[in-house]
């Protein structure tokens, strides 16, 4: 029984030893107001789409053994929201206990568990009366995705509640998949993966080998071009090199981000540290060469894949919020194994720059696609109606395809759980959100920490010690890389940085460790192979993005030009920085042997933060802005 309040990821062995949200709280701030909004509007708002589009009866009429034809709604993989969403549901519960939550979460466990087959497959999409047969469609089916989904759900459910009810359900699917697709069974993978990552979290939970194996025989199986070649390509699948050949991630982007995160489970559970060094320079890859200032991934809206190396235009930025929630969970995964801070940049950049960005402020809409450069003027969509188009466009109520709303939400949720970590006799503060932290050292001495700051929009955070019972021990603060003249002190002496922040001390209670980060404006330059935005500039501010927006009858933002030989300014009317803005030549041929540019007049830019954009009507928005 884990006792530490429930964490999504608990690898039997780890550098960093991680928090469960009982021992680490967000008690305010940025993302606390995000978590109550998830709380009193998104569950409720997915549940209700879920049931009025009849992907939560679908389970219903499946146990009525009448799912087939017209009557099974929705997309093939809809099983998967309502689990995402009960998962979401779980972790909240967690965090903050709610009746009405608990009987909602009993409720679908019952619907889900009335569909199972005796056998334990569990898919509404295929094996009823006048569907499909099971696993005739490996490509695109996604029932063993689903199943994926589910054993998540089940996990975060035993481990938030001890409740075990859906765990049965899972524990019955997941030995149903190792019989049917064991060393005897079927050979063959999954078009989607996710089932790796659910099965080796559901063989930490239940300890049982089995399921492991069956992820490990998964991952073996892959790259070897055995689902039926398509137009996208076996990358799309990650089905065209094995994965230990592979040097970069590809192909469709969450699929493979969800593939490295289970392929680093098995290989931290299996000791394998080949395979391990193999996945965190696949994926330190992907940073250097694939992804956005944003930490959004994908870069291909036809097949929601990764561009080649520096492919990131940012008028085609995908970054799908489901990329940015898988990036997450690898980088976590990554820093749990390998105790390296940098991994927490990665986590804090995607979620105040993707995460953050996808949910409206109604906590009722969301981005699908995470673009950096909106061109014509976002418009408002009705929000009793579903968007048949995902791959771009406004904040919705609802896509035809909504896998990313649960997404966020259950990432959200469950954010207390990557804010810190214990390494042997250090306690470790990877984000910075105002909150409670009480645990123990590797060797059982219980410590505690509460922290106050007002991150992002200020960089100051106060660490004060809560719990110590003698003896040294170490405090240890992530400094982000771009933090360059960040300082700290402790109980008001100055304190070295090396890199990050370790203090080394005997604590007593009241001991306060202040750390100053630098977040104002600073300018930030792309590699210049990333032709796309070349001689263009970005504005970040601490972890934050920036961008211009602009209304549809108001400035042109293609005219500016950015100055760059006078820093970014803050100030009270928030951040600016000085431009000219280019008359636009007249349209026509848009070539010229000579194209000296218009006349010029000097304006004063103001730029927010990129997850604020799109939030008050139409606008034209842009990340990377030309440099005068
Ligand atoms: O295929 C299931 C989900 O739908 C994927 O993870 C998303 O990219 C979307 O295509
Ligand atoms: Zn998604």
């Amino acid at each position: 029984m884990d006792l530490t309040g429930g964490r999504p990821v608990v690898p039997s062995r780890s550098a960093v030893r991680p928090l469960g949200l009982g021992e680490s709280r967000i008690t305010g701030g940025f993302w606390a107001d995000r978590q109550r909004l998830i709380g009193t509007a998104t569950l409720d708002h997915g549940r209700q789409w879920m049931d009025k589009l009849g992907w939560t009866g679908n389970f219903v009429r499946a146990a009525q053994g009448a799912a087939g034809g017209v009557d099974r709604r929705g997309r093939e993989f809809s099983d998967s929201e309502v689990y995402k969403l009960v998962e979401a549901m779980s972790w909240e519960s967690g965090r903050l206990p709610s009746a009405d939550r608990e009987r909602e979460i009993v409720e679908l466990t019952g619907m889900v568990a009335a569909a199972q087959a005796g056998d334990g497959y569990l898919h509404t999409a295929f094996g009823g009366p006048g569907q499909a047969a099971r696993y005739s469609d490996l490509s695109w089916g996604h029932e063993l995705y689903c199943v994926g989904h589910l054993l998540q759900a089940a996990v975060a459910r035993t481990r938030t509640s001890g409740d075990t009810d859906l765990l049965g359900v899972a524990r019955r699917a997941a030995d149903h998949v190792c019989a049917a697709f064991g060393p005897d069974g079927l050979a063959a993978v999954c078009g989607h993966p996710e089932i790796e990552v659910g099965l080796a979290e559901l063989a930490r939970l239940t300890g049982e080998q089995r399921y492991l194996d069956q992820a490990a025989l998964f991952l073996r199986r892959r790259g070897h071009r055995t689902l039926p070649p398509h137009q996208f390509g076996s990358s799309y699948f990650s089905d065209d090199q094995p994965i230990r050949e592979a040097s970069v991630l590809r192909g469709h982007a969450v699929r493979a981000l969800y593939l490295t995160a289970g392929a680093i489970d098995v290989a931290v559970e299996t000791g394998d540290d080949e395979l391990l060094g193999i996945l965190a320079a696949q994926f330190d890859r992907t940073l250097a060469t694939r992804t956005y200032l944003t930490g959004g991934m994908g870069s291909r809206h036809t097949d929601e894949a990764f561009g080649d190396d520096f492919v990131l235009p940012a008028d085609r930025s995908y970054a799908e919020t489901c990329a940015g929630v898988a990036a997450t969970m690898v980088a976590w995964r990554l820093l749990l194994a390998t105790g390296d801070p940098r991994y927490a940049d990665t986590i804090e950049r995607i979620i105040y720059n993707v995460v953050a960005t996808s949910l409206g402020d109604d906590g009722r809409s969301f981005f699908y696609a995470n673009t950096l450069h909106q061109r014509t003027p976002t418009f408002a969509v009705p929000d009793d109606e579903e968007q048949l188009g995902f791959g771009g466009g406004p904040r919705a109520a609802w896509f035809e395809v909504s896998c990313c709303l649960a997404n966020l939400s259950r990432l959200t949720a469950s954010l207390g759980a990557y804010v810190a970590g214990v390494v042997d006799d250090s306690l470790w503060l990877y984000q910075y959100a105002p909150g409670e932290i009480r645990t123990t050292l590797h060797d059982g001495r219980a410590v505690g920490v509460d922290v106050a700051t007002a991150y992002p929009d200020d960089g100051t955070i106060v660490v004060t010690v809560t719990e110590a019972d003698g003896g040294p021990w170490t405090l240890a603060v992530r400094v982000p890389e771009w933090a360059k003249g960040a300082t700290a002190t402790l109980n008001g002496e100055p304190l070295a940085l090396d890199g990050h922040l370790r203090a080394r001390h005997t604590f007593r209670k009241g001991d306060e460790i202040r750390l100053h980060l630098p977040v104002g404006p600073r300018f930030t330059f792309p590699d210049p192979r990333i032709d796309a935005v070349r001689d263009c500039v970005a504005v970040e501010a601490g972890p934050l993005v920036l961008c211009a927006e602009a209304d549809p009858d108001g400035l042109d933002l293609d005219t500016v030009r950015v100055r760059t030989d006078r820093g970014p300014a803050a100030g009270d009317g928030g951040v600016h920085v000085a431009a000219e803005i280019e008359d636009p030549a007249p349209d026509g041929w848009p070539y010229a042997t000579d194209r000296p540019g218009g006349p010029r007049s000097a304006a004063d830019l103001p730029l927010l933060p990129y997850h604020r954009w799109g939030r008050r009507g139409p606008v034209t928005m842009r990340v990377w802005l030309p440099r005068a």
